[in-house]
């Protein structure tokens, strides 16, 4: 019909999204036994996860009480490792204490 009306000439461009994903989170635990001495595990909790006197005081007495306490938060591969260390740190002692990890929901 009319062909001097052209349409502008139109390029297709697919938008990419550049997603963050920020890593899955991993919880270190603290699990409660009967035989650890309560001076024991201050001293890995402050050896290993850079705890102040109180602040790894109250995650024992924490543990101690209701069985576990969460001990701290990193990527799986720093919260996996220091799990390790802390519970071989016990063992070389003879200690059955435990660090498990989980990750956060
Ligand atoms: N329950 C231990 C005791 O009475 C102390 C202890 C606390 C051990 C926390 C482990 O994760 C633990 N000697």
């Amino acid at each position: 019909m009319n062909d001097s009306v052209t349409k502008p000439a139109t390029k297709t461009r697919s938008k990419v999204k550049t997603q963050v994903q920020r890593p899955r989170l991993y919880k270190v635990i603290l699990v409660n036994d009967d035989y650890t001495p309560r001076e024991f595990v201050v001293m890995i909790l402050k050896a290993e996860f850079r705890m102040t006197e109180d602040e790894a005081y109250k995650v024992m007495i924490t543990a101690h009480r209701r069985g576990v306490c969460v001990v701290a938060v990193f990527t799986r591969d720093v919260a996996e490792t220091k799990a390790t260390r802390a519970t071989d740190a016990g063992r070389a002692k003879g200690h059955p204490l435990l660090f498990t990890t989980e990750p956060e929901e």
